[in-house]
This record gives C-alpha cells, structure tokens and sequence, in this order.
C-alpha cells in the first residue's frame, strides 16, 4: 500500500473511496462535510437518513465508520466517519485512531483500492495539526501490515499547513 499526499479539495478527487469527517448525525455540516454533501448531492443525505433509521438510530459512534453512494462525486463511495474532538483533559487519540483503521477496514469490504482520507479533527474539532498528522499516518501504516485491498490512501490537505504537516509525518 502506498501513502501519498496531495494538497487539494477532497471532493475533486478520482479515487474509489473519499471519507468523511462527519459527526454522529449523519446529517451534514461544515468544512469537509459540508462539501461532499454540496458537490455529491442529495443521494448521500437520503443514505445517511436510512442509515440513521435501521442501523444508527442514535448515530455513528465516534470512531466508527459506515459507507454510503458518492452521488455526483467523481468517487465511488463516501466513507463517513466520526473524529474525537480535541480535549486537553483526556487522550481520546485512539478514537483519532480508529477512525482511520475502521474507514480501511469499510474500503476493504467494498473492495475500494484507492482511499482519500482529509485531516479529520483538525478543522471544527480543534485537533492540533501535527499531533493529528502523526496519528493518522502512524495508524495507516499498521493498518498496511494487515491483508487489504486498498492499494493507495490519499490524504487530501486542503492547506499547505496541513500539508506540511502530513510530510513530517510521513517522513518521521
Ligand atoms: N477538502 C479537503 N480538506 C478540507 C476541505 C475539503 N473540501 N474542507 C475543509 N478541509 P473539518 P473535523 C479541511 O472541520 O475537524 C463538520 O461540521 C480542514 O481545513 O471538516 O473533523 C462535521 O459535520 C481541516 O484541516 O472536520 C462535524 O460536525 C480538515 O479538513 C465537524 O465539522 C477537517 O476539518 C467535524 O470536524
């Protein structure tokens, strides 16, 4: 599997899977929610209803994962998940964690080979950039050693903050 980078719009990206930094509701938002529901339409929202009503009636618990169409994007599915807010009071790094084990392991099951994954936490949820960077790489790369067919996981950094970064990270 191959980690690469790319500073850009999550939503401009042709790849198999895009993940979304959601929140529990499933029902949208702002920064990179916002604009996958925006660019892919309403197809996604009306999955996220009938998920809310048979599988998540109290939503998607922090950490978890669950896929839906991509509607209009150039992807193939929408990989929502929910990221921890940042606490200074309680490491809640393993849900960062998580989030990114559980979005590989929906990409895995739906036979997804390429995944674009954004900074989640790191916008509405305060996570500091470079903490956030290195838990999420750290986590990709053990998620490799496990068999997958993802072949490529793409993280999409909408700035060049971000994406420097991510660079650290990997390059640590
Ligand atoms: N493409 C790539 N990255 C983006 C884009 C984009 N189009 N737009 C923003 N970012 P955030 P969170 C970056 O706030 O912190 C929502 O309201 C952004 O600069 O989208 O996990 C949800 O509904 C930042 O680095 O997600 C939740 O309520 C990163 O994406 C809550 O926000 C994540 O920022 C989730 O907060």
């Amino acid at each position: 599997m191959h980690i690469t980078l790319v500073q850009g719009d999550i939503t401009e990206q042709r790849v198999d899977a895009v993940v979304n930094a959601a929140n529990s509701s499933l029902m949208g938002g702002g920064g990179v929610d916002g604009a996958i529901h925006r660019r892919g339409g309403p197809a996604i929202l009306e999955e996220c209803r009938a998920l809310r009503a048979s599988r998540y009636p109290d939503g998607l618990p922090t950490g978890q994962a669950v896929a839906t169409t991509a509607g209009d994007l150039p992807a193939r599915w929408v990989i929502h998940t929910v990221g921890p807010i940042h606490s200074t009071s309680e490491d809640r790094s393993h849900l960062l964690r998580s989030c990114h084990v559980e979005a590989l392991r929906v990409a895995d099951g739906l036979g997804a080979r390429t995944v674009a994954f954004p900074a989640i936490s790191t916008g509405v949820y305060g996570w500091p950039l470079d903490s956030a960077a290195r838990i999420a790489v750290d986590a990709v790369r053990r998620a490799e050693t496990s068999v997958t067919s993802v072949e490529e996981v793409r993280f999409v950094l909408f700035d060049r903050k971000a994406y420097e970064a991510f660079e650290s990270a990997l390059a640590g």
